[in-house]
């Protein structure tokens, strides 16, 4: 180890939530790695290692992004090393989950290629029992009609980070109406400029303002969708 190298393993856990955020500020992947495994071995849980280590560490990140203090290359390489945390908690957040429950078509809206957020709902959904086709960013409407068409979801999920990119949910669902489907799924929408209004505006069926809260909103519409159909 070098002279100014940190040993992770020493530190007690608030250092070493700090150290990782300074890491994830570095875009240090590999200390990532090495710090979320050592939470995991002391017994924290996979959703506490990703919100207090990782999602803390990118807000601060994203204040600095808006600030102009880091750019672009430097909020990737921040980028890649949480997903490379996010990789490691993926399996273990899935695990908690019970049966399949329905499944999820998701992705990040055309011009947009912001996919953390996404990647960490469609997590959380696997997680809690979804089967999870994820379609990656830059999505165009024929790009989510053909997935729909190909998986038959129960829930359709967009993304949308940027205020400019977030106005093509509507031109998505309204292609829904159109062709006579937006009644076969249930819609959902997020992303950190969104909030309940601008759901409401472009139809979809709720807004859902961070991860956690998708799952919880898509179980609950599905069952609900599922109880009045039989009913
Ligand atoms: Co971008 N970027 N970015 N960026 N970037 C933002 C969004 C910005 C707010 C930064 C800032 O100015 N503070 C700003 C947007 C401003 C605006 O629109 N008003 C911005 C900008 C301007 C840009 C560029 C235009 C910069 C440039 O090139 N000049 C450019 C656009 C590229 C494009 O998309 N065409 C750009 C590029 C990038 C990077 C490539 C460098 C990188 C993306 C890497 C990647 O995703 N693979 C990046 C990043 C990382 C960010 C910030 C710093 C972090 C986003 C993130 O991952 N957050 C972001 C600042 C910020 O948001 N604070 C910023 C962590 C993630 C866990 O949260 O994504 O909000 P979030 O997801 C949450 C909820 O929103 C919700 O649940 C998630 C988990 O709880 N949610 C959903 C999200 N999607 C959902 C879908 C659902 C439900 C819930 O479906 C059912």
């Amino acid at each position: 180890m070098a002279e100014d190298d940190v040993d992770l393993a020493a530190l007690p856990d608030e250092e070493l939530v700090s150290q990782m955020h300074d890491d994830l500020y570095d875009g240090l992947a590999d200390e990532i790695v090495v710090g979320t495994n050592i939470l995991l071995e002391r017994g924290w849980a996979p959703d506490r290692v990703l919100n207090e280590a990782l999602v803390e560490g990118m807000r601060i990140v994203g204040i600095d992004f808006r600030d102009g203090i880091l750019f672009v290359p430097e909020v990737l390489l921040a980028a890649n090393a949480m997903k490379a945390g996010m990789e490691i908690l993926r399996p273990l957040l899935a695990e908690t989950g019970a049966a399949r429950i329905g499944k999820v078509v998701i992705g990040t809206v055309k011009g947009d290629i912001h996919d953390i957020g996404k990647n960490l709902v469609a997590m959380m959904l696997e997680g809690a029992g979804f089967e999870v086709v994820n379609i990656g960013i830059n999505n165009a409407v024929e790009s989510y009609l053909a997935a729909l068409e190909e998986h038959q979801p129960d829930i359709l999920g967009m993304s949308a980070l940027l205020t400019t990119t977030m106005p093509y949910m509507k031109v998505v669902i309204d292609e829904l109406v159109a062709r006579g489907l937006r009644d076969r799924y249930i819609v959902l929408v997020g992303g950190a400029p969104l909030n309940e209004e601008f759901g409401k505006a472009v139809g979809a069926d709720a807004y859902c303002r961070d991860a956690a809260i998708a799952s919880e909103t898509a179980q609950a519409l599905v069952l609900a969708k599922r109880a009045a159909a039989s009913a």
